[in-house]
């Protein structure tokens, strides 16, 4: 297969249209391309993956492979590829007002009909959505309507973020510092006013403690900081209601009551970053539905459009809006795509989807539960120490021995073959580690959540024999 694409390094005039083969691709790839999150130099030696289509929950590459996507694209085409309302929602708006902006008193239709939706899908005490380009800008709002809050109820004092070791914020320096990826912090200067706590990852290092005890002690460690701190001193956490790129860590049931109770104590704010769980992955709208929890402030992008135009935001519970918009004074923050009507347009059309057609309701009622049941069937497999999963989502830990739960070897280096040879058997999982993941689309259907099965066990079969 060729694909048609303009010649890139020539001056406009000369520009043509030039049909490049895969390995021309991968040659230009390498020498203009520069990837996100990405070894340059190992890539320049591999070559990339072209993907060129994609329909209902099936990617092709350009070798013509047609593999299941079980990541959603990056966890955010919930709804797969193929729902052409989203892409028209956003052709006509791009034909009817291409951009306008939402600064200086100005607004758009698509806008104001988007936060009225959303809305109506959040929490209840959640009214208000400041809009951005992505969940890493939103991140960086949060801090800043964080800070406003307190400053405006004479709280200047309340300054420190409490966020979670492992945890996944986003990549610019505010996500990145509130995230807890040890391997990102020694690439930047993290900001000083965000602190880490244990996570809630009961495999990796609950060691002899139930899941039931060890959530307890995840909750306790974040009282602990907060006295180490001063309580007057901690002005919020954050933290995902299920960490997704720190390989799906579905917290014991402990967790989250026992935390929720912390912050009440002290008069903390809840973050709760949705950016992976929200629009339906745990077979709720939101994570804070699953654990009927009342955020503060509630970070969002991905699935918002299908993934199919950038849009992010936050919602900004009742608590701080009040206050915010009440006490008055200029919030000297905002972005140029604050608010896109055309990204706007594709958040209305994908959350008239979820909803007309019940799509949460049958991860919650059908889909949701099967996954669970072929999925734990995995755990029987010699190289799988555990097979976790909820809703949309799942994780697999290959260990060397069940018993100890030990790895294969220090670099946790078993994940990357096995996702290699995953997708020899035409499924993507992710590999975070040693731990395997899923987040398939949740227009999954169950004939198609019996093929990842299968092909993910295929995978455990080929990815054992390469390391015996
Ligand atoms: N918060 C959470 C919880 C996320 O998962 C972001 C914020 C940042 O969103 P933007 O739109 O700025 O990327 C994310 C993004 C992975 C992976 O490999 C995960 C994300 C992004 C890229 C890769 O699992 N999550």
């Amino acid at each position: 297969m060729r694909a048609l694409v303009r010649c890139c390094g020539e001056p406009p005039e000369q520009s043509q249209e030039r049909n490049m083969n895969k390995s021309e691709l991968q040659q230009h790839d390498r020498e203009h391309l520069l990837h996100p999150f990405t070894d340059f130099n190992d890539l320049g030696q591999q070559g990339t993956r072209v993907i060129t289509s994609a329909e209902g929950a099936y990617i092709t590459d350009i070798d013509g492979n047609r593999l299941l996507d079980g990541m959603s694209g990056l966890w955010c085409c919930n709804l797969g590829y193929s729902r052409k309302e989203i892409s028209d929602a956003i052709y006509e708006q791009l034909n009817t007002l291409p951009f306008y902006n939402s600064f200086f008193q100005c607004t758009t239709v698509p806008s104001i009909e988007l936060a009225d939706a959303l809305a109506e899908v959040t929490p209840a005490s959640m009214s208000n959505v400041f809009f951005t380009g992505s969940g890493s800008e939103a991140n960086d709002t949060n801090l800043r309507l964080i800070r406003r809050f307190w400053d405006l109820q004479d709280k200047p004092e309340k300054r420190i973020v409490i966020s979670r070791k492992n945890g996944y914020h986003g990549s610019t320096i505010a996500g990145a510092s509130l995230g807890g990826m040890s391997g990102m912090h020694k690439q930047f200067q993290p900001l000083d006013y965000i602190e880490h706590v244990q996570q809630p990852y009961w495999f990796a290092e609950g060691g002899e403690m139930s899941p039931e005890e060890f959530g307890i002690q995840a909750a306790r460690s974040l009282d602990e900081k907060i006295q180490e701190l001063g309580p007057e001193k901690v002005a919020a956490f954050i933290a995902e209601p299920i960490q997704g790129a720190g390989g799906v860590v579905i917290p014991p049931e402990s967790y989250w009551p026992e935390v929720k109770k912390v912050l009440d104590q002290y008069d903390i704010l809840l973050v709760m970053d949705e950016v992976i769980f929200g629009f339906g992955r745990t077979g709720e709208w939101f994570g804070a539905d699953y654990y009927g929890l009342k955020p503060d402030l509630m970070t969002f992008a991905k699935a918002v459009t299908n993934g199919y135009f950038p849009l992010g935001g936050t919602m900004v519970g009742d608590r701080v809006a009040d206050v915010i918009k009440s006490k008055g004074g200029e919030f000297t923050h905002g972005y140029t795509y604050s608010a896109h009507p055309a990204a706007c347009m594709a958040g209305l059309a994908t959350i008239n989807i979820l909803r007309n057609e019940k799509i949460i309701e049958n991860v919650r009622d059908v889909t949701g539960p099967y996954l669970a049941k072929r999925w734990a069937e995995l755990a029987e497999h010699p190289i799988v120490g555990e097979a976790r999963s909820l809703g949309m989502v799942g994780a697999l830990e290959l260990v060397k021995d069940k018993a100890s739960r030990a790895r294969f070897d220090d670099d946790c280096t078993a994940g990357g073959v096995c996702r290699d040879l995953s997708i020899k058997h035409g499924l993507v999982m992710r590999a975070v580690g040693d731990a395997m993941v899923i987040a398939p689309p949740l227009i999954i259907t169950t004939e198609q959540v019996d093929e990842l099965v299968e092909k993910a066990h295929r995978a455990l079969d080929d990815t054992a024999k390469a390391l015996a």
